[in-house]
């Protein structure tokens, strides 16, 4: 049986991620493919609710104790993630360690700092980036509930993401319309897809 694909978004703040995940995973289940969805931050765990209680505005936490807060919060979930890739199920992923270092290094935190306790985490196949100017992310509604959601910051952020992008990113136009999206991501995700069951065929031939 061949692995399960980690397809993660990215993207600012308002830019459709969560909206894109739940749809790109209703329809891989609907073509009858086992796939589940995780997000990060997760919140429902003890971690995941500090780091709510800090975005929330309900806690201060300094910038380095948050930064570990976060990796601390996907290193938790990577046993159980690496169970189901193996186990052949696909994870959609809302939000990865690029948001990790992003938000905090346009915070002012040193780059390599922030990369550092993400090293080792399992990689992603497929990294969609939903692109989207700042000031149509302001437009959105729910802008500036969060802390983080505020012009300067996003902007850097987003700046910070273009210079983290690999070459294998696939860049998402988040001014189109949401079908027009989940049709070009649905598609792109399922070739990743086909090509992991032609590999899993041919290894199938050698043995
Ligand atoms: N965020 C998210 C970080 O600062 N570091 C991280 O590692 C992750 C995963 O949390 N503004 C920020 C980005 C968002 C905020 O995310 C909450 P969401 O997807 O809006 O729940
Ligand atoms: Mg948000």
């Amino acid at each position: 049986m061949a692995r399960g694909r980690f397809i993660l978004l990215e993207g600012c703040d308002r830019a459709g991620k969560s909206t894109q995940c739940a749809m790109l995973v209703a329809a891989l289940k609907e073509k009858g493919y086992a796939v589940e969805l995780c997000k990060f931050p997760e919140r429902t765990t003890t971690i995941g609710q500090m780091i709510n209680a800090y975005l929330t505005n309900a806690k201060e936490l300094d910038d380095q104790a948050i930064h570990l807060l976060f990796s601390a919060n996907r290193w938790e979930a990577m046993q159980a993630m690496k169970n189901k890739l193996r186990e052949g199920v696909h994870l959609v992923v809302d939000r990865y360690a690029y948001s990790g270092v992003a938000f905090s290094a346009a915070k002012g935190l040193d780059l390599t700092w922030c990369k550092n306790p993400d090293r080792g985490l399992v990689r992603p196949d497929l990294t969609f980036f939903l692109d989207l100017p700042t000031s149509e992310a302001e437009k959105r509604g729910g802008f500036g509930e969060e802390r983080y959601e505020k012009r300067e910051l996003q902007e850097k952020v987003r700046h910070l993401f273009h210079e983290l992008k690999g070459k294998e990113w696939v860049m998402v136009d988040a001014r189109s319309s949401v079908q027009a999206m989940h049709e070009t991501i649905l598609k792109t995700a399922l070739d990743k897809i086909q090509e992991a069951q032609n590999e899993a065929q041919s290894g199938e031939l050698l043995e």
